[in-house]
């Protein structure tokens, strides 16, 4: 499904629609960003109008790498748009504004669902592109526009750099393959900012937060499974105290991960609709993507989550006692 033809038709529909709507999922992180922007860029290179809405502030640190999209959109702007595309987005649950953005609205149009996630179950009425096996959306668009012999313009390499890079840790994460560092290299050549990228993503941690993350793993951290698993709650009243906010923080469960003989990591807090469960795993022998499903939840196999109804304990007890029976 994923031939070099199928990139080739995916590079075509995009090259036949005039004015576009680029949307992603809620809490954008910085693939869901640099695919956005990578294809608004592209898009806008080739003379085309294109438009990025994310309903809702974007996390703290990507503000450095991107600006100019909408957060609002009535009816009638919505409907002078010929062409809606989504990225990086896995099910239609997980768009901001149902409102518009239902999936029942977007069948009816010209609409194209360009994701990694493999169970993506978007299920365009126009056309689908969904590529289980790329490690970031970003890449996949590099893909495409290598299948059509494209040369990427020089400003779309720093937004699609930077989704590579989020999706595989910076290249550490088992997604990372021979042709996920050969994406990156076309991108360096076309004149990725590496240096600007590294910076507003790895080093630009605010003083708050590292206070926050201090008094977290000191006071709250917690095992099972001998030490392969652990985890951590979130009180709200630590994050009150450091006035810090989890949405801003996405590579916090990267504290847990980097523990030595620690194989999945997990982090529960309070969210909308219930507790929010983030789970990544470092060894594909130990899938963290089941016990998201089982939760109702979805994700990748090493990085899923899952939204619990119930108490912090209740959720605690049920997640870490089915994570457990994966060591079983
Ligand atoms: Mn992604």
């Amino acid at each position: 499904m994923n031939s070099p033809n199928r990139m080739l038709q995916a590079a075509k529909v995009l090259q036949e629609s005039e004015k576009v709507l680029i949307f992603t999922h809620q809490r954008p992180d910085g693939d869901a960003l640099g695919s956005s922007f990578g294809l608004k860029y592209f898009l806008e290179n080739t003379g085309k109008t294109a438009v990025v809405f994310i309903p809702g502030a974007i996390p703290h640190r990507h503000t450095k790498l991107f600006a100019g999209f909408i957060s609002e959109i009535t009816q009638e702007e919505f409907n002078t748009f010929d062409t809606f595309v989504s990225v990086d987005c896995a099910n239609p649950d997980r768009l901001g504004k149902p409102e518009l953005l239902s999936i029942d609205e977007l069948r009816q149009k010209r609409y194209i669902n360009i994701d990694h996630h493999k169970g993506n179950s978007m299920e365009s009425g126009f056309f689908n592109l969904v590529s289980g096996e790329t490690a970031s959306c970003s890449e996949l668009l590099v893909k495409i526009f290598c299948a059509a012999k494209i040369e990427i313009p020089e400003i779309c390499a720093t937004p699609l750099l930077t989704g590579m890079m989020t999706d595989t840790g910076c290249f550490r994460f088992s997604n990372t393959s021979a042709d996920t560092m050969r994406n990156a290299a076309i991108l360096l050549e076309r004149g990725a900012e590496l240096e600007k990228i590294v910076n507003a993503l790895f080093f630009s941690k605010p003083l708050n937060q590292v206070r926050f993350e201090n008094e977290l793993m000191r006071d709250h951290l917690k095992f099972a499974a001998e030490g392969r698993i652990a985890y951590a709650f979130i009180p709200p009243e630590l994050a009150k105290k450091y006035d810090f906010n989890i949405k801003e923080d996405e590579g916090l469960i990267d504290l847990l991960r980097e523990i030595d003989g620690v194989v999945i990591a997990m982090l529960l807090y309070t969210g909308p609709g219930g507790i929010k469960i983030s789970m990544r795993s470092k060894d594909s022998a130990f899938p963290v993507g089941p016990v998201a499903r089982f939760f109702n939840g979805g994700g990748h196999e090493l990085a899923a989550g899952a939204t619990f109804d119930g108490s912090a304990g209740e959720a605690e007890i049920a997640v870490v006692d089915k994570l457990a029976q994966l060591f079983e």
